[in-house]
């Protein structure tokens, strides 16, 4: 099928709540896409950290068909094999003492937010219905409408309400801020380490260690969202780790599936996950024998081949090269490990005209909130793979805007 009716029977058919770039990827292998025309393509979003290990890793893609020809879905009414040895290779793996395995990112989220609130009632003594948790302005967790209520970008909120009532934001980045919002309902905050939606906001040195003292004077738990985050993508295994800190529990998923499928989960203490009796929650596929399978694979991937030291590294180079172009048209790069943002100047006109350039050359990123391109490939991507985006990179950040359409240099 050509690319062209590809897209006229996703636009038919399907709701219109995304707006994709006009690419259709029919093959895929590490850093590479393939369109049906045959066009060669890199993947600088990594399905915004989900392809952490690249596409079609050989050993994720060995453990799910081995795994899918021996049992796939057993519902958690029944005990699996696979369950029990993921959840003590996740463990082992993240440092926390338990998990509660479930699907996407956002149900995670969701199962941090009743752990949270749960635990508050039941250990910190709250009065029932009065649980607060404090988030951040900007923040992103998901889409489901608990979540969406405590968004603070409002298409993201607009015709979904009534929201869950329970949430406080504060301004990313301020710790004096977040001193004022506890309380003595405050069972919680939960925060990104680094924003990723909001345009890969690094916080400043010491806010995770300032958010750890201040949950631990009020008798809060300190809850990172690891999903975009985790899994070696920063230059470490969990993001928190910049700080020397431990949460009391974090949301991790994308990665986790390996680029395969949808596996997340939520990590805590015992003290915070026996608040969970059965019954209490779960999901049909959450643990699923052959999600379990897949991560297993996947975080031995990330082990093996050293990851976190790669996307380090890699980064680091990476965001080097790109502020060597000296562009006019980039008012700062920033970000940790291979999860990088470029800001574009105001002056320069958005983000999207240059992701559309890029595009055009083979490189396939995409903006966040209008200035920022985001940059994050696989972290299995090699220097040599590396230098060939850098060229293209550079090429189109130091190209010329004439009548608002982006001329990148050394066009062919
Ligand atoms: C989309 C953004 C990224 C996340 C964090 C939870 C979730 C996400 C920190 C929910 C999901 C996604 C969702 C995806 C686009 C993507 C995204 F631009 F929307 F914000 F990565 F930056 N916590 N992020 O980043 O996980 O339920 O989706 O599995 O199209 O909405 P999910």
């Amino acid at each position: 099928m050509s690319s062209d009716k590809a897209i006229e029977l996703a636009e038919s058919y399907g709701a219109h709540n995304y707006k994709p770039l006009e690419v259709v990827i029919s093959h895929a292998e590490g850093v590479w896409v393939t369109d049906p025309e045959g066009n060669r393509y890199m993947d600088m979003l990594s399905a915004y950290s989900a392809l952490n290990q690249g596409h079609r890793h050989p050993r994720i893609l060995k453990a799910l068909i081995d795994q899918a020809q021996r049992c796939t879905l057993t519902s958690r009414a029944f005990h699996n094999d696979r369950l029990g040895p993921f959840l003590q290779k996740l463990c082992a793996f993240s440092g926390f003492e338990s998990a509660l395995p479930m699907n996407t990112g956002a149900e995670a989220v969701e199962t941090a937010i009743k752990a949270a609130r749960k635990w508050g009632y039941k250990k910190k003594g709250v009065a029932d219905g009065k649980a607060e948790i404090i988030v951040c302005a900007d923040n992103f967790h998901g889409r489901t409408t608990t979540i969406v209520g405590f968004s603070t970008d409002p298409q993201n909120k607009d015709g979904f309400g009534p929201f869950t009532p329970g949430f406080v934001i504060v301004p990313f980045g301020d710790l004096d801020a977040l001193a004022a919002a506890f309380n003595d309902n405050t069972v919680a905050f939960l925060v990104e380490p680094i924003q990723g939606e909001a345009g890969i906001n690094v916080p400043p040195d010491g806010y995770l260690r300032g958010a750890r003292e201040l949950c631990d004077r009020h008798n809060a738990l300190l809850i990172c969202d690891e999903i975009q985050t985790g899994f070696c993508r920063t230059g470490k295994t969990f993001a928190f780790e910049h700080e020397g800190i431990r949460p009391d529990g974090i949301t991790v998923g994308k990665a986790l599936g390996g680029g395969m499928l949808p596996v997340s989960a939520f990590l805590a203490s015992w003290d915070v996950m026996d608040v969970f009796h059965p019954g209490d929650h779960g999901s049909t596929f959450g643990g699923n024998p052959l999600a379990c399978a897949v991560a297993v694979a996947s975080i031995d991937v990330l082990i093996e081949e050293r990851l976190s030291e790669a996307a380090e590294a890699k980064g680091m180079y990476l965001m080097h090269q790109m502020r060597e172009f000296g562009s006019p048209h980039v008012a700062e790069v920033r970000g940790r490990g291979l999860l990088v943002g470029v800001e574009i100047q105001a002056s320069s006109g958005p983000a999207k005209p240059f992701c559309k350039a890029l595009k055009r050359r083979g490189i396939l990123a995409k903006e966040t909130h209008e200035q920022v391109i985001r940059f994050a490939p696989p972290l299995t991507i090699t220097v040599e793979e590396l230098d060939h985006a850098l060229k293209h990179i550079g090429d189109v950040l130091s190209g010329q805007i004439v009548d608002g359409v982006l001329l990148p240099a050394n066009e062919a």
